[in-house]
């Protein structure tokens, strides 16, 4: 195996999500969806893993790995309870995250939406709804004060997979198979885009950190006359993302698997393969092949890789996949992908949506009575190649 390095300055760091760690987020739509009547979710997020109070310890682990970057994310619902109704206390619990995480020589990279949204809003609105724009430019006008010191803020996350998720709640209502990622539905999609904008918008007339989307990036494989089927998918769930992003200051992308075409369309992954949370082939090498498709496609705006990661009860996997993901990262760069951070999903064994606690991304597995986290070898391994900024 050849050693693989990376730019000088390169970021490596590791990422969280408010809903899926901190607990008791009681007022957004998820809670309402995890307790509604036939939910299917598998069950409800409760405490996850109290890093609403255990942050600290988080950002400690991180730090004391050797890693310099940090992803969170903003829990709207806690800031803005009812509409209109902002919190400058829970404002300030994540302006002291931000000052924590410098405090340990972390680079906060802090996601303003992961998935959630305040109740009233789901119940006005939701993310296609005519005035919603106008309510997130406003939560975003309170809160970017508190992000001034972040390193970088990243808008939506994955608005492209947001997209995807009413298409296979229909499917599933209509009792149809799932053999991958459908298409997104585009009224969803271009709602989306335009949020981001407004996020963009808001951002940078109050001078922020440089900002951009997060998105979910794939490698798209021909299996044999597939190939108009494969650029229309790409199509939708990328490169109208990839065009959306122009002129931003970055883009994150966030890739841990690859799609496969043929004639018909999405096929299910070889049953070789290893297949894992959401029915997702093990495809380590979809980082370098999907960075390098969205640096061509985005040439002038720097990448970071925002999100990467397995779900495994095995850790030693964990280690050779991400090695193996590194590897083709680092191919890519080589190639001229201009990409400035790899961090990696998920700091902890945390709240995987629908599939509840089931899926562990973590490299740290936290107790689920006592919250206790214990690193497991992968924190430390990352944390090596950390500081080497390279792999054997
Ligand atoms: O847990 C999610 C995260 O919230 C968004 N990106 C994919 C991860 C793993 O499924």
């Amino acid at each position: 195996m050849t050693s693989a390095t990376f730019p000088d300055g390169f970021l490596w760091g590791a990422a969280t999500a408010a809903h899926q760690v901190e607990g008791g987020n009681v007022n957004n739509d998820h809670w309402e969806m995890e307790h509604a009547p036939h939910s299917p979710f598998a069950a409800p997020s409760g405490d996850a893993c109290d890093s609403y109070h255990r942050w600290r310890e988080d950002m400690d682990l991180v730090a004391g790995a050797g890693l310099d970057t940090y992803r969170f994310s903003l829990e709207w619902s806690r800031i803005e309870p009812e509409e209109g109704e902002f919190s400058r206390a829970a404002l300030d619990h994540y302006r002291r995250m931000v000052d924590g995480a410098r405090e340990r020589g972390l680079n906060p990279l802090v996601t303003l939406v992961h998935f959630t949204m305040p109740r009233w809003l789901l119940h006005d609105g939701g993310w296609t709804g005519p005035t919603t724009g106008d309510r997130l430019a406003r939560f975003v006008e309170f809160a970017a004060p508190a992000l001034a010191d972040a390193e970088y803020v990243a808008t939506i996350n994955e608005p492209n997979l947001m997209a995807v998720q009413p298409v296979i709640g229909q499917m599933a209502r209509r009792g149809e198979q799932i053999k991958g990622l459908p298409v997104p539905d585009q009224d969803v999609a271009e709602a989306l885009i335009g949020l981001h904008g407004r996020c963009m918008e808001v951002l940078r007339s109050a001078g922020s950190p440089p900002a951009g989307m997060t998105i979910v990036g794939l490698e798209y494989i021909d299996e044999g006359h597939g190939q108009e089927r494969l650029e229309a998918a790409r199509s939708a769930m990328m490169d109208q993302f990839l065009q959306a992003a122009t002129g931003d200051d970055f883009l994150g992308l966030q890739i841990y698997t690859a799609q496969r075409f043929g004639p018909d369309g999405l096929i299910a992954p070889p049953a070789d393969q290893q297949t894992l949370a959401h029915g997702m082939e093990r495809r380590p090498q979809a980082l370098g092949a999907a960075v390098s498709y969205a640096a061509g496609l985005l040439p002038d705006v720097p990448l970071l890789v925002t999100e990467n990661g397995i779900a495994t009860a095995d850790d030693d996997d964990r280690i050779a996949f991400t090695d193996e993901a590194l590897r083709s990262l680092a191919a890519a760069i080589a190639d001229g992908a201009d990409v400035r951070g790899y961090v990696h999903w998920s700091l902890l064994d945390n709240f995987e949506w629908m599939l509840a606690y089931g899926p562990t991304f973590g490299l740290v597995s936290v107790d689920r009575e006592t919250f206790a986290r214990t690193p497991k070898p992968s924190l430390g391994w990352l944390g090596e190649v950390a500081r080497r900024n390279g792999l054997a």
